[in-house]
């Protein structure tokens, strides 16, 4: 008798132990919505967050829209909320016109986080903003990355002439900073330079390379474009292709869709500034998981660049950071 009882109270005592790591054992369901479904840059992001969630025991769900807009991603998130997830990353396509369709997510209690973009002024949890509830922020310092493709492309065309950047719209915020820090840094440092107006392409890459042809025809002495994203970098590129300026021109391009390897061996791109979309989907959902599980987490995540020429492409260590497709 005695023996079944102390049995019982072991039994007891073992279901105590182990009732919160059933707890814990949940499956969580984490949704991630990219800024469009078909870009390399968010193909590898959802890659790395694919890994975290293997990993973790985690169901990821994809669902974005095919293009990069506010007016076709709010409907995709409704719809993600409607499904109620146990968190949403975000990449948002709007500084502001995202803020009132997340905090619908936030009021039903679906923590959220966002990756490559951010909504408000992006420092989140001060208690101060209207739009700072995201629980944290995870990205590349696209500050940082302006400058670097500003002294980058100073290099490329002798510290001086002029240059435009070519970019999406205005109001996202990581583009937004990347012509942010390029001015800065060209500004601050390099006098022989002159920054024309920027052109935005609506991440129209055909129209990124007809308005290269257009400043270049009234403006026969550039020699440099900065194309401020993948689409916007691609466009200008073949732009400078098209007008015959290959090498002439000089092409600074941020991100690293595979195609880059042959356009920066031709010499039609200089450099490249790849992010690390990989690293963001990981951290993204290693980060819902440890604050659904009662972690605390930082309110900032910075992953870094990886900076593609000739001289280094063919290295390994540098080629795996090229997108997948
Ligand atoms: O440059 C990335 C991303 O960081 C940006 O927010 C939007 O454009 C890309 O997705 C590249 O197309």
């Amino acid at each position: 008798k005695k023996i079944v009882a102390a049995l019982a109270a072991l039994a007891i005592c073992a279901t105590a132990l182990i009732t919160p790591a059933l707890a814990q054992d949940k499956k969580f369901t984490i949704a991630l919505v990219p800024g469009l479904t078909t870009d390399g840059f968010y193909i590898t992001m959802r890659k790395g967050a694919q890994a975290a969630a293997d990993a973790l025991g985690v169901t990821l769900v994809f669902q974005g829209a095919p293009d990069f807009n506010p007016v076709t991603q709010v409907p995709v998130l409704d719809a993600v909320i409607a499904k109620k997830p146990d968190a949403i990353l975000i990449a948002p396509t709007d500084k502001v016109q995202l803020v009132e369709p997340l905090r619908k997510a936030n009021d039903a209690g679906i923590p959220v986080i966002t990756v490559d973009t951010f909504i408000g002024s992006g420092v989140y949890q001060t208690g101060a903003g209207e739009a700072d509830f995201p629980l944290s922020y995870i990205a590349s310092d696209n500050i940082l990355g302006g400058e670097i493709a500003a002294r980058a492309l100073a290099k490329a065309i002798g510290d001086k002439g002029k240059v435009y950047v070519s970019n999406v719209k205005p109001g996202i915020s990581t583009t937004d900073q990347r012509e942010e820090g390029f001015k800065k840094e060209m500004a601050a440092n390099h006098p022989g330079i002159t920054v024309l107006e920027t052109q935005f392409n609506d991440n129209d890459a055909n129209k990124a390379a007809s308005q290269l042809q257009a400043v270049f025809a009234r403006n026969p002495d550039l020699v440099g474009v900065f194309g401020a994203n993948l689409f916007s970098a691609l466009g200008a590129a073949n732009g400078v292709q098209q007008a015959g300026q290959t090498g002439t021109v000089k092409v600074v391009a941020f991100d690293a869709p595979t195609s880059i390897v042959d356009n920066i061996n031709t010499g039609l791109v200089d450099v490249a500034i790849a992010q690390h979309p990989a690293e963001i989907g990981y951290f993204g959902v290693v980060s819902a998981y440890a604050h659904l599980t009662g972690q605390s987490i930082p309110v900032a995540i910075g992953t870094g660049f990886t900076i593609m020429d000739k001289a280094n492409i063919a290295d390994p260590n540098i080629s795996k950071y090229l997108y997948s497709e």
